[in-house]
């Protein structure tokens, strides 16, 4: 394809992704004017760049006509959450909009099930409608759902690790997996603490509550 050819191929996907990012941002905002929890801490959108498409149709043998309808993460966006459970919540949320403004294909759970690298988030495949300028047009796109930690994670090793795999020593490879682990471990403290602060402000407002009564 022509320089002009993918320019016009990535309109739809350019515009999916800015639409799903204010879609996002804009719950997030709506928690919090209504001064609630927001599981959604960060909401980030990317097109995925035409040498990157070419690398992987490659890698996944993937023809120049099928990556359209094969090629899941063109458009792709990143939410990013404070605690694991949030996870679940920003999932059942995107789950209650299949069927309105969006279609799930499928979902990947590597947060109970990690890749081989260590790697963990969870993966949402959605198609989502744009209105284009030749009518309306389907796109493909993936939203990645993961915490603090394991973004902090997957960036760092993203840039060391997952394009050039077999070049990076296996000591490396190992102590890239040991560190998703001790990633994951301060998730799952992160997430004790914030029951435990919970239940200590539960007791207190139970215990100044008795005392008002008195
Ligand atoms: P980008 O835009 O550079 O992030 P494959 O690429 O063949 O592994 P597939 O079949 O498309 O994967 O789906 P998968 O495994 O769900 O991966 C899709 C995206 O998840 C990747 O996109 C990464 O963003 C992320 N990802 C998956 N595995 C890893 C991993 O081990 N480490 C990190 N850091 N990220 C991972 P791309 O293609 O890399 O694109």
């Amino acid at each position: 394809m022509e320089t002009k050819d993918w320019e016009r191929f990535l309109i739809p996907y350019e515009q999916a992704v800015e639409e799903l990012t204010m879609k996002f941002q804009s719950l997030k905002k709506q928690y919090v004017v209504m001064g609630q929890y927001s599981p959604i801490e960060l909401v980030i959108g990317r097109v995925k760049k035409v040498s990157s498409i070419l690398e992987k149709s490659k890698r996944q043998k993937i023809s120049i006509e099928k990556i359209e309808n094969e090629m899941e993460d063109i458009a792709g966006i990143r939410i990013i959450c404070q605690f694991v459970e949030d996870i679940n919540k920003v999932v059942q949320l995107i789950r209650e909009r299949h069927g309105k403004d969006l279609h799930i294909v499928y979902e990947k759970d590597y947060v109970s099930h990690e890749k081989e690298s260590g790697y963990r988030s969870y993966h949402v495949i959605i198609r989502y409608p744009v209105q284009c300028f030749l009518g309306e047009q389907e796109v493909l796109a993936e939203i990645q759902i993961r915490t603090l930690a394991m973004n902090f994670w997957a960036t760092i090793e993203h840039s060391l690790n997952y394009k050039y795999k077999e070049n990076i020593p296996e000591k490396i490879c190992i102590r890239l997996k040991n560190a998703a682990e001790a990633a994951f471990s301060l998730d799952q403290e992160m997430s004790q603490i914030r029951e435990e602060i919970k239940d200590a402000q539960k007791t207190f407002t139970i215990r100044s509550s008795t005392v008002s009564q008195i």
